[in-house]
């Protein structure tokens, strides 16, 4: 073991509020979904209760409806905005009113495959009671998100994505009005450089959505019918495929037939809407925007996040694999996740061009599935460098290697102690 095994469990142990992890402290002060998801993963290398016990707070947010909130607000704080009171959601335990990438089916699978090998007791019992709120989130994606069954589910908020910012949302965002009847007084800007983070225009708009879907009361099919942006988005269509795989493993497990049945129908839909979305002159992936009915042709590191859900042909394979590499030339750390000569490009500005560990988590994962070690090693050894020598922030600049945004960040400390495993 490492020094720096120490410091990123340290990190995940300072960051730790009763069961569940902040991102980071002051800048993020509540339990994030997907952050929480890789959190597991990451507490599974050492202390697999601790894993479950962060998926199980998790779920203390889960709507009637089978949505697992963004951001559960398990006590209060005034470092952060928008806080429990902008949302609006009225939820017994305070929550954000929208969702974020459904990682935790493929987080559970992890942490119960390490819990069967360590042989411990209570196993079952736990992983089946998140087994069953992650179907019922599957069952809200599939209905709430995507009602036409095409296969591809919609984000109706950039926030969605976990990709806040990214160039892939600028045509769609920029048709969502400025205007807010809520105060945006941002704190985001108070705790990291402004030049690292979103623009206040783009708050605006975040916000002006809020609004919007508050006055929905949060009901699913009036958001859907309300909705000014609409991205039925590839990258998240792919992690809920992934997850819908690790899903199905358990329902075959458990002996629930008629929930196999059900993800079977739900991963064929998924797979085969994805593939339809490689454009070969791209040599990569696209989402579509719902409102104008046009390809997202914007490059960022969604475009090869499909990899993660499907078992591509040699000539897919081939095609995207150059196209990463093409996008990897002179960086000083990997994946960039905007491409680095696009014009939309910036190499500090949040999800805009800089390097998350989570991302290359991803495409690592997608990389060994379709036999593509060797470059998957690539991201791997390039992520674990940036950590050792820039330490756990929460992105990384490509072109410098410097970190950026938020420092002690959990889920960087997870991806390098699953990393180092
Ligand atoms: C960032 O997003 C939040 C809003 O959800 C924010 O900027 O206030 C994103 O990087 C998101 O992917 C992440 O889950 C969250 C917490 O780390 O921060």
């Amino acid at each position: 073991m490492t020094d720096y095994t120490d410091t990123a469990r340290q990190i995940l142990a300072t960051n730790d509020r009763g069961g569940y992890t902040v991102p980071t402290d002051r800048l993020y002060p509540f339990q994030w979904n997907w952050d929480s998801a890789f959190v597991a993963m990451g507490f599974a290398t050492y202390d697999v209760p601790r894993a479950y016990r962060e998926l199980e707070r998790l779920i203390e947010g889960q709507w009637a409806d089978g949505m697992i909130p963004h951001i559960v607000f398990h006590t209060p704080s005034d470092t952060y905005f928008p806080g429990s009171s902008v949302w609006r959601t009225h939820h017994s335990i305070p929550t954000s009113g929208i969702t974020q990438p459904p990682v935790f089916g493929l987080a559970l699978k992890r942490v119960h495959d390490t819990a069967i090998s360590q042989g411990l007791t209570d196993t079952r019992r736990r992983s089946r009671i998140l087994y069953n709120a992650a179907l019922r989130w599957h069952r809200w994606w599939y209905a709430a998100r995507d009602p036409e069954n095409t296969g591809l589910v919609a984000l109706l908020h950039p926030w969605e994505s976990g990709s806040d910012n990214s160039p892939a949302w600028d045509i769609a965002l920029a048709r969502v009005s400025t205007t807010t009847e809520t105060t945006v007084a941002r704190k985001d800007t108070g705790h990291v450089d402004a030049a690292m983070r979103p623009h206040d225009e783009d708050y605006r708009r975040f916000i002006h959505l809020v609004d919007t879907y508050a006055a929905c009361e949060w009901h699913p099919e009036r958001q859907w019918a309300a909705a000014p942006f609409k991205v039925a988005e590839i990258q998240t269509t792919a992690i809920l495929l992934r997850s819908g795989e690790a899903l199905l493993e358990f329902a075959r497990e458990f002996g629930l037939d008629s929930d196999a049945q059900q993800l079977e129908t739900f991963n064929a839909r998924s797979r085969s809407a994805l593939l339809a979305q490689w454009r070969p002159q791209l040599r990569r992936f696209v989402s579509r925007d719902l409102i104008s009915g046009d390809d997202i042709n914007a490059p960022t590191q969604a475009c090869f996040c499909p990899l993660l859900a499907l078992d591509l042909e040699q000539t897919m394979l081939e095609a995207a694999t150059a196209e990463m590499n093409d996008w990897s030339d002179g960086l000083s750390v990997l994946f960039p996740s905007t491409q680095p000569t696009y014009s939309g490009f910036e190499a500090r500005r949040y999800w805009r061009g800089p390097v998350w560990a989570v991302i290359n988590w991803l495409l690592m994962d997608g990389l060994q599935r379709n036999g593509k070690d060797a470059m998957a090693e690539k991201l791997r050894r390039s992520t674990v460098l940036a950590i050792e020598t820039k330490g756990f922030a929460e992105y990384f600049d490509p072109l410098t290697g410097e970190g950026c945004g938020g420092l002690g960040f959990s889920w960087t400390a997870a991806a390098y102690l699953w990393f180092l495993e």
